[in-house]
């Protein structure tokens, strides 16, 4: 790929980096981007559907079973190289903040620092009525575990459709987009709120906007750079652009670019 060097030069000289990630950056991984068309038993669903306290309240076994099933593949995939790249430059940039939508924790394993994540952890439970997290629960078939607290109805702590953001990580991601000279836009669609809004809010306090993404987004036209291609491709190749030499994984996993 082609990294325009003017975007090259300003990565380099950035002293306030941040990026927003989308379910784009784990598809490398082998996980299904959340509007992707579904497969199998899931084919007669839409995520949509799926992901919101009314769909858990009207059949809780079904989304319970749901992410179940994602939460078996989170465990099985593996950061791929556009989160590698992504830990890189939190290491290479004098300030690099991490903001995803995504629940997979997959930049946690790519050695990323501090990742706020806006929309929750699928490894994490909570009970759907006091809130505890859960340690552990026991899968029953047939039923959806309940809390040992008070005996609620368990759920993934995700952030569903008209549900709030948690507080911090909100605040977070917000200070960040206004404080940064760079902001990238990476592998998401760009569509659900308030997660879209940070590009703007970016852009309003004078940051260069770059969007990462397979195919265009309501956000394309508005942005300085639009790459399109694959994340795991266009991420890596800006990194050794900016900083001269590939990212490798060490013996320890540790992410490790050259300066
Ligand atoms: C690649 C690639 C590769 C593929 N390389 N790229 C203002 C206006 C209108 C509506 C609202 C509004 N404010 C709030 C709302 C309502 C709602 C909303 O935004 N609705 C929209 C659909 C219009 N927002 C909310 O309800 C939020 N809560 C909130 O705002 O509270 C206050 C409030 C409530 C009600 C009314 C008003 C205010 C909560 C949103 C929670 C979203 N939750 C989910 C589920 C999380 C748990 C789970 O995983 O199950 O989060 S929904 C889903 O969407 C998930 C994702 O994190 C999120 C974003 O999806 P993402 O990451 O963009 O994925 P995709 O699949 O859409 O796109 C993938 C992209 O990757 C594509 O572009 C591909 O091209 C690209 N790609 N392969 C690079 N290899
Ligand atoms: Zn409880």
């Amino acid at each position: 790929m082609d990294t325009p060097a003017d975007l090259v030069r300003r990565l380099r000289e950035s002293q306030a980096c941040a990026a927003l990630t989308g379910a784009g950056i784990s598809q490398e991984s082998g996980l299904r981007t959340f509007r992707d068309a579904q497969s199998g038993l899931w084919a007669q669903y839409r995520p949509e559907a799926l992901a919101s306290p009314e769909a858990f309240q009207r059949d809780p076994k079904t989304v319970w079973d749901w992410y179940a099933w994602r939460r078996q593949a989170v465990a099985g995939a593996r950061p791929n190289a556009g989160h590698l790249a992504l830990a890189a430059m939190s290491r290479l940039l004098p300030v690099f903040k991490l903001i995803t939508q995504n629940v997979d924790g997959l930049h946690q394993m790519a050695g990323s620092p501090e990742v706020v994540e806006l929309h929750g952890n699928i490894q994490r439970v909570r009970c759907a009525d006091c809130g505890s997290i859960a340690p552990s629960w026991e899968e029953v078939t047939g039923e959806v575990p309940r809390c040992a607290i008070c005996g609620g109805l368990l759920r993934p702590d995700v952030v569903w459709f008209g549900e709030s953001l948690p507080r911090e990580p909100l605040e977070a991601a917000v200070a960040a987009a206004r404080a940064c000279d760079l902001f990238f836009s990476i592998g998401t669609s760009g569509i659900v709120q308030p997660a879209a809004s940070l590009a703007y809010a970016a852009r309003n306090r004078g940051a260069v906007l770059v969007e990462v993404n397979a195919e265009p987004t309501p956000l394309t036209t508005k942005v300085d750079f639009a790459l399109h291609g694959k994340a795991g491709e266009i991420l890596p190749a800006l990194v050794e652009a900016a900083w001269g030499s590939p990212i490798s994984t060490g013996p320890a996993g540790q992410v490790e670019a050259g300066r």
